[in-house]
């Protein structure tokens, strides 16, 4: 089997330091963050970014500056800013980081209930906007997936030319309003998307390890960290996202899947690099 690339999500725009003290804001704690993973064996970093006070951000210069402070700490991994960002954003907030013309970058393909009271809207509109601006860029996009209507979408929108095939999805499972963590789910998406494109897999909360196993034992890649999930185990909060890719790489090796070094990745992704 293909060897197994280990996205590492390490902040996002919802988690916070009360869910656990180790989620980073400031630039030099993105920067650990992003050490620790990719010192334990992941090859991309999944980029939201925060205020000091921890509020989600899409400023291009907050940007700047936390994907300079990794590229000095992990000079070779590929950085993956999102472009969801948080909640309620405007699009032209939400764009900001693929001006700085990053390898790739999330594409959310359709709007879902996002727990309670929130609405995380992506129009088709929107999708074409984003997806156009992308390829203008040569940028890869990773496609969100919440729910299986957003792979029709994309398949809908590689036909009429508005996305590069081949494509690479990102399945995240779990997310209350979405797609729920199970193993008939995940073999429903996998089953739905084009033979030749690649997917990784996002188990939000208590899922996120036995995703990434059935993931890893269905040939598809795997994304922890603390914007899906902030324990190591039952209870035991995680001290850094490093730990969590950790257990990837165990339970990846133990299932025979080699870990893809971020070369490998971007081979197996087919980055223009
Ligand atoms: N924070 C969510 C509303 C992405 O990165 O593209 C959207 C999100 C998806 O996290
Ligand atoms: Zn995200």
């Amino acid at each position: 089997m293909e060897k197994l690339i280990i996205t590492a999500a390490i902040c996002g725009a919802e988690v916070t330091k009360k869910h656990n003290p180790n989620v980073p804001y400031t630039v030099q704690e993105i920067g650990r963050e992003a050490q620790s993973a990719y010192n334990q064996g992941a090859s991309i970093i999944h980029l939201h970014v925060r205020n000091d006070d921890g509020t989600p951000t899409q400023d291009i210069n907050r940007f700047r500056d936390c994907i300079e402070e990794i590229k000095r700490r992990c000079p070779d991994v590929i950085i993956q800013p999102s472009t969801g960002g948080a909640v309620g954003m405007s699009n032209e907030e939400r764009l900001q980081p693929i001006y700085l013309k990053p390898e790739m970058a999330t594409l959310d393909c359709g709007t879902c209930n996002f727990g309670g009271d929130d609405i995380f809207v992506n129009t088709e509109n929107t999708i074409k906007e984003f997806s156009k601006k992308m390829m203008e860029l040569e940028i890869k996009p990773e496609i969100e997936v919440f729910d299986k209507g957003m792979i029709d979408t994309a398949i809908r929108f590689s036909k009429k030319g508005y996305i590069n095939n081949p494509m690479h999805f990102n399945f995240v499972m779990g997310v209350n309003g979405g797609i729920s963590a199970t193993a008939r789910d995940l073999i429903f998406l996998k089953e739905s998307i084009p033979k030749e494109s690649t997917f990784t897999v996002s188990g939000i909360g208590k899922y996120e390890f036995e995703m990434a196993a059935l993931s890893i034992l269905m040939g598809g890649h795997v994304r922890v960290g603390f914007e899906d999930n902030v324990y190591i185990s039952k209870g035991a909060l995680a001290k850094s996202n490093g730990e969590l890719v950790e257990k990837v790489v165990r339970i990846g090796k133990e299932l025979g899947r080699e870990i893809a070094s971020c070369d490998e990745a971007r081979k197996i992704l087919k980055l223009k690099g």
